[in-house]
């Protein structure tokens, strides 16, 4: 006592105290990092194949397809900051070390500028083409949701032969032929991975739909392209692990690889209101990680997005919070796998 004493009146310091912490163990908003969770900043071909990452951090900082509220372009830098975790990371709910069994790396954003945006999807297209060439799992911050055409259809290309399917979780389809005229919206990229063959719609599933959007005419589209989804009143009468697990066997219905891509829009507003077009009625956020966590420790994920953070409509970082969540668990269900199975 006596000696902390001292050492807070900067008389005297406690032999080996300023060392006591590495830059790692120290509180995630102490010191320069701004990486996810301060792991490898791997923003480069070079430095992301040295470290031989298994799962790789990548943002998408977009926002010009957003139709409503935009700011999502500054998605990615709250949802690595949302953490307050530092060193290890020890899954309660899974028990696994996470960072011990798993390599995972930031790999930084994709060199996005604003104001050109058939720029910006094809420069997203290239980093996640990238990071997945190198073998790891890119797990995408958005940025709206039109990230996710170009990230699942580079990391369709990066696994053919092997045929992807895709769990969305959103409150809605974002499966418009276009949005007043435009194909690059954020209410279009899963029509647009499915139109040109990145996935089939048969292996196309989506979790939490809602309200009043799309019209009558895109679910009769959907429907013929073979698209399954499951809307919040199902999830309502049959509780959200069923419907997860029929979700599960259907994106997995022909195809060897699954996408998941969250749109935080899926959770309830009162969860989640830092987002472009808040839906009420949604999940909440303990059905969402769970949900999560049951996914990724059944498929083979080849890739991930989780978009649509907007922080400047956010509040006490709720939905950054549960944004950055959404990824921890991803992570410790792809670490739970990597540990000897246990009999
Ligand atoms: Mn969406």
């Amino acid at each position: 006592m006596w000696k902390q004493a001292v050492a807070f009146r900067g008389e005297e310091r406690v032999p080996d105290e300023y060392d006591e912490f590495s830059d790692y163990d120290l509180p995630s908003y102490v010191g320069s990092s701004s990486s996810f969770h301060k792991l490898p900043w791997c923003p480069d071909d070079a430095s992301l194949a040295r470290s031989k990452a298994e799962v790789a951090i990548v943002g998408a900082p977009f926002d010009e397809g957003a139709s409503a509220r935009p700011g999502s372009r500054f998605g990615p830098r709250a949802i690595r900051a949302a953490s307050y975790l530092s060193g290890e990371a020890w899954s309660i709910p899974l028990g696994v070390n996470v960072f011990q069994a798993l390599r995972c790396v930031d790999a930084g954003d994709a060199p996005v500028v604003p104001s050109r945006p058939e720029r910006a999807h094809r420069v997203i297209r290239e980093k996640v083409r990238r990071v997945a060439r190198t073998g790891a799992i890119p797990i995408v911050l958005g940025g709206d949701h039109s990230i996710t055409f170009p990230s699942a259809s580079a990391v369709s290309e990066v696994r053919r032969p092997k045929r992807l399917g895709m769990v969305h979780f959103d409150a809605h389809a974002d499966t418009a032929p276009d949005l007043w005229g435009a194909l690059q919206s954020h209410g279009t990229p899963m029509r647009r991975l499915i139109e040109e063959g990145w996935i089939e719609g048969r292996n196309f599933v989506q979790v939490g739909l809602r309200g009043y959007w799309p019209d009558e005419a895109t679910f009769a589209w959907m429907r013929e392209k073979g698209l399954r989804w499951h809307t919040m009143v199902e999830i309502e009468d049959r509780g959200v692990a069923a419907v997860v697990d029929d979700a599960i066997r259907e994106a997995l219905d022909g195809a060897d690889l699954t996408y998941l891509s969250v749109d935080i829009d899926v959770l309830d507003p009162s969860a989640a209101p830092g987002t472009g077009t808040p839906e009420p009625g949604g999940l909440t956020s303990r059905e969402l990680l769970r949900a999560i966590r049951q996914i990724v420790g059944r498929v083979d994920l080849a890739g991930m997005d989780v978009v649509e953070v907007s922080p400047a409509y956010d509040h006490a970082e709720i939905t950054a919070r549960a944004a950055n969540r959404c990824v921890f668990e991803a992570l410790a269900a792809l670490a739970k796998k990597r540990l000897p199975q246990q009999t």
